[in-house]
């Protein structure tokens, strides 16, 4: 059956189509840098988007259309949904996709209703991937939509809160191994503050870290060899989210003894609501040798939320992928478009609009920074800019083989240091000549 029946399969037309169903740059198959598109970009689809958002916002209820969609919180309404992603992703072409337990199967009145829920709807599933050639990028708990999480669930005050968290946890990931799951995501939606006032902050950070250490051996009893995500986001709903940047994420997992175990997911309108670009998460995580995927959006300057936009800007989705070019590559992770239409464009082509638009952006984004990194210039330069530390004293002082006052007795004999241009607006202008 056709759920979006005046939509056809999405195929590459070229920059000249004026075919609004048709990519103008994402070619699955070609290659860049010996790879193809496709595998470059693991394109995932977020089924709390595609079928569940409703586009509701602070002021207003729902506006999408879903014609599919009883609106039940039954197990066959969950069964006919999977349908009509499954006909999107195929329609889309989209390898992957990402889920909460709650978005696939309904959450029923008691923990072991909504457990059988999730196992039916989970084997439902596993069907479709098989019959559509599709894959799970990663699978997650939703801990902070119901309200016995409103004060956290890792990080609840109340342990029984915690217990029932973690039963979610334990069956989301058996969901996610039964799909092949080649990820499994934690982010920590109400693991944090309102008032520091009622919060014992340690005792909360020392929980959370139990949690995350008991996912890390139930993987290893049942076998499951996905890669663990934390997803930074600094505020929204909490006043204060622990896992607040990439920085943040990484002094936890090493405080706890938790790297090499987890890796990051950036998502980039929370890099923009902590502060910072994406371009500076990812580099901060890379360095750390932990960027493991990307929810891919954008926010809105104007307005101060997560507006979960689709990406559309190419400066971001070049810097983006320049950084995972960078990195060699993603291999557990991929782009999940953890990206919502405006509240507006309530149709189901809608759908379809925002995430072929997201697709070419990216796809341009490869090919600016493939042609970016196959120039060389900037990349020169800042080798250039560095090489003082490739010889001599600079050398010396990475190697760690000298002392103070060695340093001072060179600086003494060395008189004042000439240092050279940063050659900012020229790099800008280099980077113009990619785009
Ligand atoms: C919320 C958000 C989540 C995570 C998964 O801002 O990004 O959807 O990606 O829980
Ligand atoms: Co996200």
């Amino acid at each position: 059956m056709a759920f979006f029946p005046d939509i056809p399969k999405i195929t590459y037309e070229g920059p000249s189509s004026k075919n609004p169903f048709a990519f103008k740059h994402y070619n699955p198959d070609e290659l860049i840098e010996g790879k193809t598109m496709r595998d470059h970009m693991r394109f995932a689809a977020a089924y709390w988007h595609v079928m569940r958002n409703g586009l509701s916002d602070p002021f207003g209820g729902a506006t999408a259309l879903m014609p599919w969609d009883d609106q039940s919180d039954t197990v066959d309404n969950a069964l006919k949904r999977a349908d009509v992603f499954f006909e999107f992703l195929d329609k889309t072409g989209i390898d992957y996709y990402c889920f909460h337990d709650r978005d696939i199967a309904p959450e029923l009145n008691d923990l072991a209703k909504s457990n059988t829920a999730l196992e039916k709807v989970t084997a439902h599933l596993k069907g479709l991937q098989q019959a559509h050639g599709k894959k799970l990028l990663w699978g997650t708990a939703c801990l902070f939509s119901h309200p016995r999480y409103s004060q956290g669930a890792g990080t609840s005050p109340c342990a029984d809160v915690f217990a029932y968290g973690a039963a979610q946890v334990k069956a989301a990931m058996d969901a996610t191994l039964a799909l092949g799951g080649e990820g499994y995501t934690f982010w920590g939606g109400r693991e944090g503050y309102s008032t520091l006032l009622n919060t014992d902050m340690k005792r909360e950070l020392d929980h959370l870290a139990a949690l995350l250490h008991m996912a890390v051996d139930y993987a290893k009893k049942i076998g499951f060899k996905g890669q663990f995500y934390i997803e930074p986001k600094p505020r929204e709903p909490s006043t204060h989210q622990y896992d607040s940047d990439s920085a943040a994420c990484l002094n936890f997992l090493r405080e706890y003894g938790l790297m090499g175990h987890f890796k990051l997911n950036l998502e980039t309108n929370h890099a923009t609501l902590a502060g910072h670009t994406m371009l500076h998460e990812m580099t901060v995580a890379i360095a750390a040798d932990s960027l493991g995927s990307i929810d891919a959006n954008q926010g809105d300057e104007l307005i101060g939320w997560d507006t979960d936009q689709f990406p559309t800007d190419l400066y971001l989705t070049t810097s983006i992928m320049q950084k995972v070019l960078e990195m060699g590559g993603f291999t557990t992770g991929g782009l999940n478009f953890d990206a919502k239409r405006r509240r507006e464009s309530h149709e189901p082509e809608d759908l379809f609009h925002a995430h072929i638009g997201g697709m070419d952006a990216f796809a341009r984004g490869l090919k600016s920074a493939a042609r970016m990194r196959a120039d060389g210039r900037i990349a020169e330069f800042v080798a250039k800019r560095y090489s003082s530390w490739d010889s001599g004293i600079g050398a010396k002082i990475e190697a760690k083989q000298t002392s103070l006052e060695e340093l001072s007795a060179y600086a003494l004999g060395n008189g004042e240091p000439a240092i050279g241009s940063g050659r900012q607006e020229l790099l800008e202008n280099l980077l113009n000549e990619f785009i």
